[in-house]
């Protein structure tokens, strides 16, 4: 045996560790959204929970972020575990006021103003619409889950959940906008090695949506 054989009997095992190592504890789901004509559904969130598991919440201290932009919250739709911490920083140069009404969160923030930042702790599952008592048209959602394993669909409908340890889960589909009655997409076995595909259909409502970002026609006061 020459040096080469020797060098490589020495490389292997790191390289096997390397190979092995994500494989042996991550399973992945892809989602797929789209209307039933098979229009793409954005920010549809997809949530995976256990079977029989119970919510679970956030460990640390969380954060996330709702912006006030342009008149706008961006993103439309904000998925967070359970316990999270929201954080709702004003990027305009005129002030906001963001409330809601939700049974799983009410509440009001004072009226703030360019880069202020005021935050909320979200303890409770469920939807949160929000809104600005200033901009009537703003609009979007907080959506609280039990579960660390989510995502949100991207404008092709698509979405990807990782580092999902192998098991049975339960996987569902949310939309602000969908129907009654929708969004089960039933119970998913996921293995270390595969990626598990599931393709939802949502039926929508026809509600409004954000203005677009217009002539900022505000001073900051
Ligand atoms: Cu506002």
């Amino acid at each position: 045996m020459g040096m080469g054989s020797i060098n490589t009997w020495r490389v292997m095992p790191a390289v096997w560790a390397l190979i092995c190592a994500p494989l042996a504890y991550a399973g992945t789901i892809n989602a797929h959204v789209t209307t039933p004509d098979g229009t793409p559904v954005t920010a549809a969130v997809i949530t995976a929970t256990p079977v029989g598991q119970g919510p679970v919440a956030v460990k640390s201290s969380a954060k996330s972020l709702m912006v006030q932009e342009h008149k706008q919250f961006v993103p439309f739709v904000l998925p967070v575990q359970l316990g999270t911490t929201v954080e709702f920083p004003n990027r305009d140069p005129f002030r906001h006021q963001v409330y809601s009404f939700a049974p799983a969160k009410t509440f009001e923030l004072k009226l703030y103003g360019k880069s202020e930042v005021s935050t909320v702790t979200f303890d409770k599952e469920g939807v949160v619409p929000l809104g600005c008592n200033i901009h009537d048209n703003m609009l979007a959602y907080i959506y609280v889950v039990g579960t660390p394993h989510f995502s949100t669909t991207n404008e092709k409908g698509e979405s990807t959940i990782g580092q999902l340890p192998a098991g049975n889960y339960v996987v569902k589909v949310w939309h602000p906008n969908q129907k009654a009655g929708q969004g089960d997409a039933g119970t998913l076995a996921v293995t270390a090695t595969d990626t598990a595909t599931v393709s939802v259909q949502l039926d929508l409502k026809r509600t409004r949506t954000q203005t677009k970002p217009g002539a900022v026609d505000e001073t900051y006061n």
